[in-house]
């Protein structure tokens, strides 16, 4: 048996999904933009997208939502365009950030410190998450943009993203989330939230590879990311490639109707306890970031006396996907960054490991895999030398 439990790195495109995108390469292959039948004969299938893209997150039909080539390229976009817009061009200094936002955010921002832009990196608590209040506190007149993830690849955490869209607009700042890992996973309405700009990429819920998207409320401009002929308003220009945008438009809506929503929070969640609950049961295992507030698929344990690495190892030989956190970070064997950001030691933040399912795992591959686990968890702490056995950790189903 095969089991993917890496869905926070990417998804199965969902094999309706590749139906729809199928007639885009080969039938329907018209430029968008050309004026004869063969370009305006995919209108239709992009506009159904479009509108699927709108109401999976809540826009109204006067916002703008830009097709990227992913979240990297959103998160980028909109940090960059506030330095360009707001301050060089403006009369702010400051951007508003977490410290454990993905790197596309965390790495953006210190590039744009070194060009002298004034970041504030606010810590998160136990729990791995910011308050509201934190970032009220952090607000001056020289802010230009609060950038808050809406939920977090590591642990799921999910942070109080209305209390900060509410604290944002009472004080004129503008507020941008990344919402890659929420979607379809969480409900995410840009208006009721009050978010400026949003973030997102199509892999994260079933969709393809190489696209994504940025919300921008109406009225908010933001300098062009990529000048050149008049696709996306002129604000990203490029020949829309048509059949992903078709593939994340209907992936979208797939994934944030309310029956989805609702089966994400009941089976795919029922999937994660009974794996975490398993494994906790074990001594010595921690749950990262605490039970409460996280999206229904993602669970990070630390495993006491058991490399991250190891275990994947192990896991990898028995065909179970996993990680030890952030797959663009996973080469590096670096402490997990967000262990680390709660305080955990570096012995600790590298024993992490990142479970995240998906509506496409069943509880069958869930029993095998959480055997598997706790095999491998036997087997690397009895040859662990920093793990020693005692007769109370030692007592365990293992
Ligand atoms: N996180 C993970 O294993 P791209 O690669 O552009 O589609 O998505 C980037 C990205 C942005 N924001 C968040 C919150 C993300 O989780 C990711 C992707 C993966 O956690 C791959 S590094």
């Amino acid at each position: 048996m095969e089991v993917y439990l890496d869905n926070n790195a990417t998804t199965m495109v969902d094999p309706k999904v590749f139906e729809e995108m199928k007639p885009f390469f080969t039938q329907k292959y018209g430029n968008p933009n050309s004026l004869h039948r063969f370009g305006a004969g995919v209108h239709p299938k992009m506009m159904e997208a479009l509108n699927y893209l709108y109401e999976g997150i809540g826009a109204s039909d006067e916002d703008d939502i830009i097709i990227t080539a992913n979240a990297t390229e959103a998160n980028n976009w909109i940090l960059k365009s506030t330095w360009i817009d707001k301050i060089l061009n403006g009369n702010k200094k400051q951007i508003i950030t977490s410290e454990v936002e993905h790197p596309t955010i965390t790495a953006t921002c210190r590039f744009l410190q070194t060009q002298g832009v004034d970041v504030v990196f606010l810590q998160v608590n136990d729990e791995g998450i910011i308050s509201a209040k934190s970032v009220e506190d952090a607000i001056t007149k020289d802010t230009a943009l609060v950038s808050i993830m809406w939920a977090n690849n590591e642990t799921g955490k999910i942070f109080p993203i209305k209390e900060i869209g509410k604290i944002c607009k009472d004080k004129g700042v503008l507020f941008h989330s990344d919402a890659t890992q929420a979607i379809g996973k969480v409900l995410v309405d840009v208006r009721d939230f009050n978010v400026d700009f949003l973030s997102f990429s199509a892999h994260k819920f079933h969709g393809p590879k190489g696209v994504g998207g940025l919300y921008i409320k109406e009225g908010l401009e933001l300098t062009p990311l990529l000048h050149g002929g008049e696709q996306m308003g002129g604000k990203r220009a490029g020949t829309v490639d048509v059949a992903s945008l078709v593939g994340m438009g209907y992936a979208m809506h797939l994934a944030t109707n309310k029956e989805a929503l609702a089966y994400e929070n009941t089976f795919v969640k029922s999937l994660r306890d009974k794996l975490e609950n398993e494994i906790l049961k074990i001594p010595d295992t921690l749950l990262i970031g605490g039970a409460k507030n996280r999206t229904p698929n993602t669970s990070l344990i630390s495993i006491k006396g058991v490399e991250g690495e190891a275990m994947l190892w192990d896991l990898n030989q028995n065909f179970i996907g996993a990680s030890t956190g952030s797959a663009c970070a996973s080469e590096d064997l670096e402490a997990n960054p967000v262990m680390s950001a709660i305080g955990n030691d570096s012995e600790l933040a590298h024993t992490g490991i990142r479970f995240s399912l998906s509506r496409f795992n069943t509880k069958e591959e869930i029993t095998y895999a959480t055997q598997k686990i706790l095999t491998a968890i036997k087997r690397l702490r009895g040859i662990s030398s920093s793990y020693a056995y005692t007769p109370k950790n030692h007592k365990s189903q293992l």
